[in-house]
């Protein structure tokens, strides 16, 4: 399914029918402001967006000019675009997140979609948590033939990473992506983890990992925004990754994280397979929520 396409047909047909002639200006405003709180855009933000149309809302070709006074609010909402990983540079891209939310298939679509692009890609396996933890991305590697640097189960992730960042320095590798294993913000030992593996990266390599991404579940809700503050407290991260969107009308998340957090998206995820992963673009992704 084409990024763009994704949320044709859900929301906009109802913002079509709120603003249709004859409706009353307070009926239609509290309509697009349960609508916006169905797609998981959070209250504060829903409230601000709905202010700004209350000018607007009413009259002949009221419709339009909401519409548009929506986009530009939702645009407003976005941090600046940022371009990630300078192609010339060699580089250290990190996955985290909770349990489950598609850090290894991102993994493997980030390092095929970067070794795509030019780049010569390795990965490291540092989830030895799961017993198939380290396997999945190893698989994967052998499909996408991208080397992987793996670990046993039950292996000190921190060596897994040591490994990786060995061969990523010695080697002929500009860019090193790792996959870690899930855990949940409120684990306080295994945030510490992460906060020592990204000390170990820095010290191989200081300046990096450049990215550190938080790999969210599409569908996860208002409890994305712990997350993202946990993981940016204990990792640094400075981007996210947005898996499982096509099994999700509620891209309201991104919109939310992005008015939160400051964070910008980078990528979408919207299937299993490594071609399932798009460059994200806060215009294309308005267009689509707002259906034009
Ligand atoms: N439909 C869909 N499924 C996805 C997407 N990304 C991942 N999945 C599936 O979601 C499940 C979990 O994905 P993983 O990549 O293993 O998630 P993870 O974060 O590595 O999981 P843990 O390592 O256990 O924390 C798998 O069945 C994936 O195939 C996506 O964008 N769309
Ligand atoms: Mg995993």
């Amino acid at each position: 399914m084409a990024f763009k396409d994704l949320f044709r047909g859900k929301f906009q047909d109802k913002l079509a029918a709120l603003f249709a002639p004859g409706r009353s200006r307070e009926e239609a405003l509290a309509e697009l402001e349960e609508q916006l709180l169905l797609a998981d855009i959070s209250l504060p933000v829903v409230e601000r967006l709905t202010r700004a149309v209350a000018g607007k809302a009413g009259g002949g070709d009221a419709m339009e000019a909401c519409v548009e006074i929506l986009r530009r609010e939702l645009l407003n909402l976005f941090p600046a675009p940022r371009r990630p990983l300078d192609p010339a540079g060699k580089n250290v891209l990190m996955l985290v997140g909770v349990n489950g939310s598609g850090k290894t298939t991102s993994a493997a679509k980030l390092a095929h979609y970067f070794r795509e692009q030019g780049r010569r890609v390795l990965l490291a396996a540092a989830d030895t948590f799961r017993a198939a933890g380290s396997t999945q991305l190893s698989l994967w590697g052998e499909k996408l033939g991208i080397p992987v640097v793996g670990g046993e189960r039950g292996a000190d992730p921190g060596s897994v990473v040591f490994n990786a960042m060995q061969s990523w320095r010695a080697g002929d590798h500009d860019l090193l992506v790792i996959d870690t294993a899930g855990r949940m913000q409120s684990k306080e030992n295994l945030m510490r983890e992460l906060e020592k593996l990204t000390r170990i990266i820095a010290k191989i390599a200081p300046g990096q990992p450049a990215e550190t991404w938080l790999v969210l579940d599409a569908s996860t809700g208002q409890n994305a925004l712990v997350q993202a503050e946990k993981f940016r407290e204990f990792s640094g991260i400075n981007g996210l990754v947005l898996a499982k969107l096509d099994g999700t009308a509620k891209g309201g998340t991104i919109v939310s994280i992005a008015a939160g957090m400051k964070l910008p998206v980078f990528f979408v995820g919207t299937g299993e397979t490594q071609a399932d992963l798009w460059e994200f673009s806060a215009n294309e992704f308005v267009s689509s929520l707002l259906g034009r």
